[in-house]
């Protein structure tokens, strides 16, 4: 069984059983199995068509799930927190994306690893830079504090 490592993007705009968006984002990350590193919860201005503000982290875990199996625990979670699938870009009470994966890309009906539009996203970025600056997109091997350089523009409030 090999192991690999996820960066998992989390974000909350809406409240939900457990409180307000950030305690809906401190509730997922509780929920998610062989988390080994945490970024603070940053307030981030929505990107989109949603007016409230999203509550936005990000997290690595370890595991032995291939990306569609991660995909799958990652939209149970959602399900179990009581998102529903509605507006592109509505507001919602979780969000869980996978943005990397140590295997590096991936390609399968529904799921793009990296994903696609991480690279443009300070909501993205600035949490994950917090754990893994380090690490580098398989695309074009710039590293996560790279990246957030070229969006630091709209820097999010902590
Ligand atoms: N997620 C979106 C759309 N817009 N804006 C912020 N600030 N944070 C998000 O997580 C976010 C967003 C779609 O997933
Ligand atoms: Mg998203
Ligand atoms: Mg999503």
């Amino acid at each position: 069984m090999t192991t690999t490592s996820y960066a998992i993007a989390l974000g909350s705009n809406r409240p939900g059983r457990h409180g307000g968006p950030r305690d809906e984002v401190r509730a997922a990350l509780a929920a998610l199995d062989g988390v080994y590193a945490v970024s603070p919860i940053l307030t981030t201005a929505p990107l989109g068509p949603s007016i409230r503000a999203f509550a936005n982290a990000a997290a690595l875990v370890r595991s032995p799930l291939t990306p569609p199996e991660m995909l799958a625990r990652l939209k149970a979670i959602e399900r179990d927190f009581g998102r529903r699938r509605g507006r592109r870009w509505g507001a919602r009470v979780i969000d869980l994306d996978i943005v990397l994966w140590s295997g590096g890309r991936w390609r399968s009906a529904g799921l793009t690893v990296p994903h696609i539009a991480y690279a443009q996203r300070a909501f993205v970025l600035h949490p994950l830079a917090a754990i893994a600056g380090a690490w580098r997109d398989p695309w074009n091997g710039r590293r996560i504090r790279q990246l957030r350089h070229g969006v630091d523009r709209r820097r999010p409030r902590p």
